[in-house]
């Protein structure tokens, strides 16, 4: 991998901490043998590749991936994608797995725990800088500019957030600040989310990315282990504390998301519901994505297998294989079938006569001759048969798959083999 952008001082004296135990439980069987943090997004990449790829496109050198659930898949990736960190530059990448490292009987607790329990991994790296990140939201964010105002400031935390609709908030730490941008009150997914003062539709949420000075995240960590009323969760106890006797401050993703021309909005996703992973997918098939995936200043970093081109080819008949609007990986076969507004990853085979409308196909699916699939999201390795319909009939769709209530299908082999 190259370094193409500048490897500023602060970044290299920071190491990123990477949260990725989570289970991500609202994308149904998508997470049943993965962790969110490895769900596959975009065509190549999988979700924590994002943050990974922040990191190192801010010029940080260390990295530390917390893992916990079904952390299998995640570790695999990581292994083969991320592990080109040299120790020797003064650079690491650590895969923390939850191993009972401190308690005999204690897996992590909560996110402030899966920081704690590795501290003396930490410690002994000593950088002077911490940013915790959450492995499972897509943007893309220069962390070197929360840095450098982490430090200008003088905060002993500082918290990145964003506007969201107050309704939204629910499932966030929403959280009130004053005009130097100094956190005077935290609430943790409040069920009555307070509002921005002036604005009662908007709420100002965290993204769950918090830069520390490194002694005194160690400090906090430590003091919150001692207190057995903690659930040891940043949200729940680290931040709320801090905001009550030291001082926090607020960093607006707006002011260090990196953007490219063509992107309107500042783009940040939780992609943790089916439909927001489809329609995430989806939208990269427009004609300008609302993220652009294609920015060389900004790259996304993954391990791929190597593949050969997609190919497009007619079928015996003569019935030509066509895409529009559609990202097509590596190792695609499509073989006098068509598809439209869908995304293919890798190595996906698509027979004669089959179609594919606002389709999300995972590595490795075979769609078999004459089948039609429209709104839908196909697990990886999943076979549709010849012939099957998805998509089409509500009633029939709901009985045999995961369908949402927008009408996103979710299928996979277990739910084809019981048909
Ligand atoms: P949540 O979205 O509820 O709130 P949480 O479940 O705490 O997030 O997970 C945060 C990150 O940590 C995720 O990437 C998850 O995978 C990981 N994680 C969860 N439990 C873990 C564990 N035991 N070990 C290792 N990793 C774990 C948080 C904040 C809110 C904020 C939102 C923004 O608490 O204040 O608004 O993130 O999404
Ligand atoms: P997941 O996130 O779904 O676990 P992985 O890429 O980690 O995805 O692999 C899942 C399984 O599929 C592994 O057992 C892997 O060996 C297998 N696999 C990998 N490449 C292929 C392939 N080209 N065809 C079929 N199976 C594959």
């Amino acid at each position: 991998m190259q370094q193409n952008h500048r490897a500023a001082p602060i970044a290299r004296d920071t190491m990123a901490y990477v949260l990725a135990g989570g289970r991500g439980s609202r994308l149904m069987e998508l997470t049943d043998t993965r962790a969110k943090p490895a769900v596959y997004f975009g065509g190549k990449t999988r979700i924590i590749d994002f943050a990974l790829s922040n990191a190192i496109n801010s010029g940080i050198r260390r990295i530390g991936v917390a893992t916990q659930y079904k952390a299998h898949s995640l570790i695999r990736h990581l292994h083969r994608g991320w592990n080109f960190l040299r120790p020797g530059r003064n650079e690491s990448f650590d895969v923390l797995p939850a191993s009972q490292r401190v308690s005999e009987d204690q897996w992590y607790a909560g996110t402030a725990d899966a920081v704690y329990q590795n501290l003396d991994i930490i410690e002994d790296y000593a950088p002077r800088y911490m940013v915790i990140l959450a492995g499972d939201h897509i943007y893309k964010m220069d962390y070197e500019i929360m840095l450098q105002a982490h430090v200008d400031s003088g905060a002993d935390v500082t918290v990145g957030c964003l506007e969201v609709p107050r309704m939204e908030a629910v499932g966030f730490g929403v959280m009130h600040v004053d005009e130097t941008g100094r956190i005077t009150d935290f609430i943790e997914k409040p069920a009555d989310p307070p509002s921005i003062p002036g604005r009662p539709d908007t709420a100002l949420a965290s993204m769950g990315i918090y830069v520390f000075d490194t002694k005194f995240l160690a400090e906090q960590l430590r003091r919150d282990a001692a207190d057995p009323a903690s659930s040891r969760d940043f949200g729940k106890d680290i931040i709320p504390h801090v905001v009550r006797h030291g001082t926090a401050y607020a960093h607006s993703f707006n002011t260090s998301v990196v953007k490219s021309e063509g992107e309107a909005d500042a783009y940040w996703r939780d992609v943790g519901t089916v439909d927001a992973y489809w329609q995430a997918n989806i939208d990269l098939t427009d004609v300008v994505p609302p993220l652009d995936i294609y920015d060389r200043d900004w790259p996304i970093w993954t391990y791929a297998d190597v593949t050969p081109p997609a190919k497009f080819v007619h079928d015996e008949e003569g019935r030509r294989g066509t895409a529009v609007s559609s990202l097509v990986s590596g190792d695609c076969i499509i073989s006098g079938g068509s598809l439209s507004r869908s995304l293919l990853f890798t190595g996906v085979r698509q027979r004669s006569w089959s179609v594919l409308d606002h389709a999300v196909v995972l590595p490795h699916c075979l769609i078999g001759r004459g089948a039609r699939v429209s709104r839908a999201v196909i697990d990886r390795g999943v076979r549709i048969p010849d012939g099957l319909v998805i998509g089409e009939d509500p009633e029939l769709d709901a009985q045999r798959f995961r369908r949402t209530a927008t009408g996103i299908c979710l299928v996979t082999q277990p739910m084809i083999d019981r048909l």
